[in-house]
């Protein structure tokens, strides 16, 4: 009787089943009818979607370009979950209305003056053996000479320190393998002092650079005593990559402005872009971080500038530190192959990507085989002699994100006037497939694939203009970040998501397991220092402390509930408030 029941039990489950499946697939018929959804869309949306408290696989951090901040979203979900208070107020999570975080933003003040926006730029995650560890984010600020660090225990940003010889910072920031130093390029060459040098001086005494900050990779910290700038022609250095496995204690920085054209069009010269572009080459600049290093640290080779160690350029060459490689018209990324034996840069005006040879950069070096010297006396190697290949991309290829199969050569490039991403092989120079974007992609964001180890799976592609892909919000629109599936033969569009902010620059992808922030802090822990704070009060500490006209109140809160609730004070006193969090549940 028992099992005739069961029996009968299951049967009407499974027919409970399938017409559950069957109305289910009537009401996806419905809806993709109605919204005029394709099969591809709904797999889209199945490889994106998230679930009620689903989680993603990778945490991606974004510049939040002009608004001065880092974005941290999550990938398939494509899920916003923080923004990172960086060089910008941020009222809602008190960052720099308190005294600790004025402190920090305090360290990015420029001769005195304090700066409450940047353009956050390039963010760089800390590498342990060429391989994200997860411990640290750096970011530059592109628009005033800055790089802040953000500790990732708890996503807050615990230094800013401000370059003291550039005037403007671009190629920055980038880690070397075990996060020795941070690569920051300055991009327009300027004056390395602080004095006034006329513009008809560019050549004599304006100047280029790449900063090597010093990082303690176990504190998190910069160490500005401990930096050096090598000094370079100002030739505009533009986007850095530190050379890795093989070409590890290397750089590299390329520049767009061998022409050392300073603009004019007030005066009827060519417009200042024009003049830049007239070359059909322009610098890849290759120096030995390793050996610039170990010279900084002799007072013999080092000029003061600003109270900072500068390496002159003469120093650099008579030690056989800094070389030059011509590269194609106005080039842009610079990125070196997970195993460092190739150099992959495109040519911002020129429709090829160009792929350098390690071993063939080395042994030109090694044989002393030059082509000639440029005007401040650094050697130029040869640009066919130095090539592995060149593929031919499109219109302006930008950057450059290696994917799993990196070692068959495949590689992403961005193409901004084409607004495309390529698929290709580095070591072929074949290209492969292409997927359209909408519109104008600068920076792509492979699963970290800028590490030693890409993930694959996923390229965002991040772009400029959105133009037609939004409800209308009005004459300005949302930048695009659209995700890309990259891991079948085919490139598949998966998501496009409006990012309303500055320009959201360049992005990092991480994988989640790799991450380890706090659930919450040590109670009386600052959360901007990460120590505990002065003010530290436990229940029934309270306190009223008077000191002359200052006063202090050692205070506690949990949720909506503030203890003391009044404080009585005198005319014209200064009230410091320390209020203790004595919440233990997350939120
Ligand atoms: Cu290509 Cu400023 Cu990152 Cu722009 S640099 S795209």
């Amino acid at each position: 009787m028992k099992s005739i029941f069961k029996r009968l039990s299951l049967i009407a489950i499974g027919a409970l089943t399938t017409v559950s499946i069957a109305s289910a697939e009537s009401e996806l018929e419905k809806v993709m009818k109605e919204r005029g959804l394709t099969q591809q869309d709904i797999l889209a949306a199945a490889k994106t979607y998230t679930p009620s408290g689903g989680r993603d696989k990778y945490i991606v951090f974004s510049s939040g370009g002009q608004s001065g901040q880092v974005m941290v979203y999550g990938v398939p979900s494509m899920r916003i979950l923080k923004y990172i208070g960086v060089f910008t107020p941020e009222p809602w999570q008190g960052w720099g209305y308190d005294d600790d975080t004025k402190k920090i933003l305090a360290e990015g003040k420029i001769r005195g003056k304090q700066i409450t926006w940047g353009d956050t730029h390039h963010p760089g995650l800390s590498e342990t053996n060429g391989k994200y560890d997860g411990k640290w984010l750096v970011i530059n600020d592109k628009a005033n000479p800055r790089i802040a660090v953000i500790d990732l225990s708890d996503f807050v940003t615990k230094q800013i320190v401000v370059n003291p010889v550039f005037k403007s910072d671009h190629g920055g920031a980038f880690f070397t393998p075990n996060s020795e130093y941070i690569i920051e390029a300055c991009q327009y060459g300027a004056p390395l002092d602080n004095n006034y040098h006329p513009m008809e001086d560019f050549a004599e005494t304006y100047r280029g650079g790449v900063t090597i900050w010093k990082f303690d990779h176990d504190k998190g910290r910069i160490l500005p005593e401990k930096s050096f700038t090598l000094e370079l022609p100002p030739y505009m250095q533009d986007l850095s990559d530190a050379g890795k496995e093989a070409s590890y204690g290397w750089g590299f920085t390329n520049s767009f402005n061998s022409e050392l054209y300073t603009g004019g069009i007030e005066k009827g010269l060519p417009p200042f872009e024009a003049g830049c572009s007239r070359n059909d080459t322009d610098f890849l600049h290759v120096y030995n971080w390793k050996k610039l290093a170990e010279l900084a640290k002799d007072d013999k080779n080092v000029k003061i500038v600003n109270g900072h160690r500068v390496v002159p350029i003469d120093v650099a060459v008579k030690n056989g530190a800094i070389f030059l490689i011509p590269e194609p018209k106005s080039p842009h990324g610079v990125d070196v192959s997970p195993d460092g034996k190739y150099i992959v840069v495109c040519g911002k005006l020129d429709t090829h990507a160009t792929v350098y040879s390690w071993e063939k950069i080395q042994d030109l070096i090694k044989k002393k085989d030059f082509a000639g010297k440029d005007p401040y006396g650094i050697p130029i190697l040869d640009m066919k002699k130095a090539m592995h290949c060149q593929a031919e991309l499109g219109l302006g290829p930008l950057h450059n994100q290696f994917g799993k199969k990196w070692k068959n050569g495949e590689i992403y490039t961005s193409l901004y006037v084409d607004s495309q991403v390529v698929r290709w092989d580095y070591l072929t120079c074949k290209v492969e497939d292409r997927q359209n974007v909408n519109y104008n992609i600068g920076h792509l964001c492979g699963m970290e694939g800028k590490s030693e180890d890409p993930q694959g799976e996923y390229i965002i592609a991040l772009n400029k203009l959105a133009i037609d892909r939004f409800n209308n919000i009005g004459p300005l629109h949302p930048q695009n970040h659209q995700l890309i599936d990259v891991s079948g033969k085919k490139m598949q569009l998966l998501y496009d998501m409006p990012i309303p902010l500055g320009e959201p620059h360049q992005a990092v992808a991480i994988r989640v397991d790799k991450l380890h922030p706090h659930v919450r802090y040590k109670m009386g822990t600052s959360a901007f220092t990460g120590e505990t704070h002065v003010g530290k009060t436990l229940a029934g500490q309270e306190k009223i402390v008077r000191d002359g006209d200052h006063v202090y109140v050692y205070g506690t809160v949990v949720r909506s509930h503030i203890n003391p609730e009044h404080v009585t004070v005198n005319k014209g006193d200064t009230v410091t408030f320390y209020l203790t969090n004595l919440e233990r549940a997350r939120g």
